[in-house]
């Protein structure tokens, strides 16, 4: 039969009103006789396409995946192609009128090459720009059954997940232990649909309502003249807003404390920050806050050591994650929950809930575990997975919903905005990072970068030509439906409620749950940030600020400043401490900490022997040498993974020296110095092992010697007796002392404080 024939056969029987009919096997379209159908109430599977109709076929004629499973795997095949897939047999040459000649404008593979390079780069992230992560699983444990009737926190439910963590103020380039907040975004792929728990590691934010937002990142941004300081907080702009502003007063002393220079991405706590609304099958409501909690505990760097990581290693963060979860230790959170009645008044215990600048103790509302979170795959690529993932904290799932916070109603609006600009387009949940694991079926049809290939011809509800699908489900089938809850009568206001007021005791509760050490790291950082300002009316209206939260405080950074203390305009709240807040005074798990094992050859069974024992605890050893490759001969030779011009003791969270690491005689060389270093006279310590044990003495590091490596203490001025320093017999009993040290992360009692 001619197939043309029958097409045309076909057209004329649809122009005449016969749709087919049931002899096309469409449920519900009517033939010749039927009466025109109402909207259909029962659904069914989507329409197959006409005979007439195909979609882009997945495979080609030669076995390559094409369409939406290349997408899956973008690169196929030995043979570099051009973008349509025809094969190349030079990528390295213009197409030129002879070989000295000009450039061809027919040259259609230079100007594609050319074309997409010119459009590698999307705009970063209005804020989070810098940002690394992971794939991983998340378990549940069943314990958050009764208040929420979530599917993925149902018990033993593993769900999927990424999460990118990030700085907030920096651009994409910029380094990684600034002082800053840490954003903590979670995507969950559950079976009911995405899920994304997009926080932060400090409990608070700096501003009540999210009209404010622009203003408090226009002021932490560079300055728009000269475009500087990147990634900092120490300038006058940042300074200026939040000294007028006093509600961020909470979330600066978060920061200017140690959490806002994390160790490692894998030691921070996690906040959901806004209090959310749980729901559970019987259709109670429960408010609710999210914690995560790191099984390694929450530590910290110390000012010195971020700052000098950031020039020696930008990517310190990232290449933390990165390396932990490629040496199988693999990083863990509990996810918790503070719950609190849902009353109507949305207080607990006298403190606003709707307030997002406002905790509730750990000590009033305990956090309770409902699962854990395993990061245990890196991506594969960067930009595909870290770089085009997009949060949104409208990303919901039935048995989880909003409060009216301010702060999360703006921001309910602008995580969709926001990808418009940066992944160009409404579509950007079609990449295959932001794809649900669920099944879609939405009415939301072409834009930007579409890729789906939709079927049917109703993308709209009520329908009767597509079989009336979709339908819409009910609550009793998993759909997402609001909690109904009553909103009370009110006159529109822009006014912020009376309960917003108190900026100074939540702070005061902060300072007062601080260790002595963590209190001169706070008073060191606001020195130090206050320090960088220029306007000196600036820094005055900050004290008052501090005068407001503790005179201790005040009286500290105002002497570093050189300024007079003011007075408190406000009385100092009677707050009880959290012990919560503090990160000191805890033993913790040493799994992927780093300890740097230095030879200048001596005792090469020692190290071996330390190396594995190192292994053994689940950290990881790194060989230090005079020079790269391997040190020793014969069976002791060893692998060295730092030389001594690559090696710095920030990379270490203890260090050990075996024997005297002198200069390795000939392997001295004195290339990374500027100026000629002093003679080197064998024997003698390398000036290069002796500042990275004085410096990991400053820094509160664990130190060990063996065999000799006294020496090396004394040419540091570290005292053989100091806290914290282990003279032993041997590698691996040096280890034992420092494996307990290091469980405390530092050795505290170094930081003497001057204020007692
Ligand atoms: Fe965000 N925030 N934010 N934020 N935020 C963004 O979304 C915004 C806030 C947080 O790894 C942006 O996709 C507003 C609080 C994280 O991709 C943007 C307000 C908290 C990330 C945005 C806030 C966060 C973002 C920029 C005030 C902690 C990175 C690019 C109302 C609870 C997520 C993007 C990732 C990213 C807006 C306040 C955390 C512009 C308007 C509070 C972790 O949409």
């Amino acid at each position: 039969a001619n197939p043309l024939k029958r097409v045309a056969h076909k057209v004329t029987e649809s122009l005449q009103g016969d749709g087919g009919g049931p002899a096309d096997g469409i449920p519900g379209k009517p033939g010749p006789e039927s009466p025109p159908v109402a909207e259909p109430t029962e659904p069914r599977e989507p329409l197959p396409p006409k005979p007439d109709q195909s979609g882009p076929d997945t495979v080609s004629p030669t076995g390559q995946p094409t369409g939406a499973d290349q997408a899956r795997v973008a690169q196929s095949g030995s043979y570099l192609t051009n973008a349509q897939g025809t094969r190349l047999y030079d990528t390295d040459h213009s197409l030129k009128a002879g070989p000295r000649g000009p450039v061809l404008l027919q040259d259609h593979h230079l100007r594609e090459k050319v074309m997409h390079f010119d459009h590698e780069r999307i705009p970063e992230r209005v804020v989070h720009a810098r940002g690394a992560g992971a794939h991983g699983v998340f378990q549940s444990y069943g314990t958050a059954a009764s208040v929420t009737k979530a599917g993925f926190l149902a018990a033993d439910v593993e769900t999927p997940v990424f999460t990118r963590f990030s700085t907030v103020v920096g651009s994409r380039g910029s380094s990684d232990t600034v002082r800053d907040t840490r954003g903590f975004a979670t995507k969950f792929y559950t079976s009911e649909g995405v899920f994304d728990l997009v926080g932060n590691n400090i409990p608070v934010f700096f501003i009540q309502d999210a009209i404010k937002f622009p203003d408090v990142v226009h002021a932490a941004k560079p300055h728009p003249d000269r475009e500087i300081p990147q990634a900092q907080s120490a300038h006058d702009t940042f300074w200026d807003f939040v000294s007028l502003h006093t509600e961020a007063t909470h979330h600066t002393i978060f920061f200017m404390g140690d959490r806002g220079i994390p160790r490692s991405y894998r030691m921070m706590e996690g906040f959901g920050v806004h209090t959310f609304r749980l729901v559970n099958a019987a259709g109670e409501t429960t408010l609710v806050k999210f914690h995560w909690k790191p099984k390694l505990g929450v530590h910290s760097l110390v000012w010195d050591e971020a700052q000098m990581i950031n020039g020696i290693d930008p990517d310190f963060h990232r290449r933390d994650l990165a390396d932990a979860i490629e040496a199988g230790a693999y990083p863990q959170w509990e996810l918790g929950i503070q719950t609190f009645p849902d009353n109507p008044e949305q207080t607990f215990e006298g403190i606003d809930l709707l307030d997002p600048t406002n905790i509730v103790p750990e000590e009033l509302a305990p956090v309770q575990p409902v699962g854990l979170l395993t990061l245990n795959r890196n991506p594969s690529n960067f930009f595909a997975e870290t770089e085009q993932i997009a949060f949104h904290v409208g990303h919901l799932v039935p048995g989880i919903d909003v409060t009216d916070d301010p702060l999360l109603a703006g921001r309910l609006f602008s995580y969709l905005d926001t990808q418009i600009t940066r992944l160009g387009g409404p579509n950007f949940p079609q990449l295959p990072i932001n794809r649900p694991q669920a099944p879609v079926n939405d009415m939301l049809r072409d834009g930007m970068h579409q890729t789906a290939v939709h079927r049917g011809v109703a993308p709209y509800r009520p329908n009767s030509l597509d079989g009336g699908c979709p339908f819409t489900a009910g609550a009793d089938m998993s759909a997402f439906v609001e909690a109904p809850v009553r909103v009370p009568e009110a006159t529109k206001v822009r006014q912020a409620p009376e309960s917003f007021a108190d900026h100074f005791s939540q702070p005061r509760r902060f300072w007062l749950s601080m260790s002595p050490v963590e209190r001169e790291h706070i008073i060191g950082a606001y020195t130090f940030e206050l320090g960088k300002c220029y306007e000196q009316a600036i820094r005055e209206r900050t004290l008052q600020v501090l005068a407001n939260i503790d005179p201790e405080l005040c009286a500290g950074v105002a002497e570093g400043l050189g300024l007079p203390a003011p007075k408190p305009t406000v009385p100092l709240a009677d707050v009880e401490p959290s012990p919560a807040l503090s990160q000191v005074g805890r033993t913790w798990p040493l799994d992927g900490r780093v300890v740097g094992i230095v030879t200048g050859g001596a005792d090469l069974e020692g190290v071996t022997a330390v190396r594995e024992a190192v292994l053994n605890a689940g950290m990881v050893p790194l060989v230090v040498a005079p020079t790269g490759g391997t040190i020793g001969s014969g069976d002791a030779a060893l692998t060295v993974q730092r030389s001594y011009v690559t090696a710095r003791s920030v990379e270490f969270d203890a260090v050990l020296v075996a024997g005297t690491p002198d200069m390795g005689g000939d392997a001295y060389t004195p290339r990374d110095y500027k100026a000629t270093p002093p003679p080197a006279r064998p024997g003698t310590i390398d000036p290069r092992v002796s500042l990275l044990v004085s410096e990991a003495y400053r820094h509160g590091k664990a130190i060990g010697v063996w065999a000799g490596g006294e020496a090396a203490l004394d040419a540091s001025g570290v005292p053989a007796d100091a806290a914290g320093v282990v003279v032993a017999a041997s590698g691996t009993a040096a280890l034992e002392q420092l494996t307990e040290l290091m469980g405390a992360h530092r050795v505290w009692e170094r930081f003497t404080t001057p204020r007692g």
